[in-house]
């Protein structure tokens, strides 16, 4: 097992990556969609949750990350000893129409075997992505954390419907007819995840990339009037064996599946770990279910991280694990705290289970 950071767009710099290799990290996963373009919080506040409106403006549409740029990005992190694992999250710029099976779905079916075709390409073994229409929304933030630290949460249901335009918390078309998407069924969703398997797997299988698939955050069975696929633990064997191709794996996050109403969660990591199909785990910690739980720090909520990581070892998890999001510490550098705490925390415990 690896220890390993992530990192959103802004961050990737070589300050960062010297910061996640002084933490211990050996590998980093970053996010190359900018969730806090134009959106309603700062990039100080690291710990994106918006409003009705979402994160703010997806990216552009007529540019896809290039080979250059992701070989740029893989040689900057290379240069100060880290391994790049993983890229986090498609733009909805580039595939919105696959997630709503609207008229421009052939050519984002496309974008995205082209992204795939480039990770592989520029030796990028793993893509992280939430299929998912309102993404992560519906979450609030404050002191929720141990001694009042920032953190986000979930105080109830969302069902404000999205506005056209947006989808996956981000707007896509500003200038959009007024109006809301109309709602779909569970059963629907569910075709479209499987149609996008089909088309995308393949090409996934001969470029070397692992699909990883995030589970809903927060899980409950439907936000902003739209239905979710991954609620419940047992949402991501249907997942599975919707499509038996190798590339088809989980970014298994032990966070939102402690989320979910159903299942024991130190059951569902033996049930997913044993099958081998984790693409790389988020580590993360809570308290409390759907819909009401806080993101807590990593020592402090309901799970006994310990015994995950020892089933994870179990089980020869090989992947890499990072902290996914934490609690923000009182400092002048209180996204970097919170993490360089949860990375102290996951190298001791490594460390204990005599995992290298
Ligand atoms: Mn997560």
């Amino acid at each position: 097992m690896k220890l390993g950071l992530g990192l959103y767009r802004h961050m990737l710099t070589r300050e960062n990556y010297q910061f996640a290799r002084q933490a211990g990290a050996t590998h980093l996963v970053i996010h190359l969609v900018d969730y806090f373009r134009g959106g309603a919080h700062s990039k100080d506040d690291n710990q994106p949750t918006g409003n009705d409106q979402g994160w703010g403006l997806a990216g552009d549409a007529n540019q896809l990350w290039t080979l250059e740029e992701l070989v740029a990005i893989r040689k900057a992190i290379e240069a100060e000893g880290l391994k790049l694992e993983a890229i986090e999250n498609f733009d909805p710029a580039h595939w919105h129409d696959v997630l709503l099976d609207g008229p421009k779905r052939p050519q984002h079916i496309e974008n995205v075997k082209t992204l795939i075709r480039r990770m592989g390409k520029a030796g990028i073994p793993v893509m992280g992505y939430n299929f998912s229409i309102a993404g992560v929304a519906g979450r609030t933030s404050g002191p929720y954390a141990r001694g009042s630290a920032p953190s986000v949460g979930m105080e109830g249901p969302v069902d404000t419907p999205i506005p056209n335009g947006m989808v996956w918390n981000m707007i896509y078309d500003p200038k959009a007819p007024v109006g809301t998407l109309p709602p779909i069924t569970h059963e629907e969703l569910w075709r479209r995840l499987q149609r996008f398997l089909e088309d995308v797997l393949p090409v996934a299988e001969e470029a070397g990339v692992k699909l990883a698939a995030h589970p809903d955050d927060p899980p409950m069975p439907t936000v902003r009037g739209q239905p979710r696929l991954v609620y419940q633990p047992r949402h991501y064997q249907k997942l599975i064996d919707l499509n038996l191709s190798p590339a088809n794996t989980l970014e298994f996050c032990i966070g939102s599946l402690a989320e979910m109403t159903e299942g024991d969660i130190y059951d569902v990591v033996d049930q997913y770990s044993r099958q081998g199909r984790l693409g790389y785990v988020h580590f993360r910690n809570i308290r409390g279910k759907v819909p009401t739980y806080k993101e807590t720090f990593i020592d402090d909520g309901d799970v006994d991280m310990l015994r995950v990581l020892e089933i994870l070892k179990r089980n020869r998890f090989e992947g890499v694990l990072i902290p996914d999001h934490t609690p923000q510490m009182s400092c002048s550098a209180p996204w970097h705290a919170g993490m360089a705490y949860a990375m102290g925390y996951m190298k001791a415990a490594m460390k204990t289970l005599g995992i290298s």
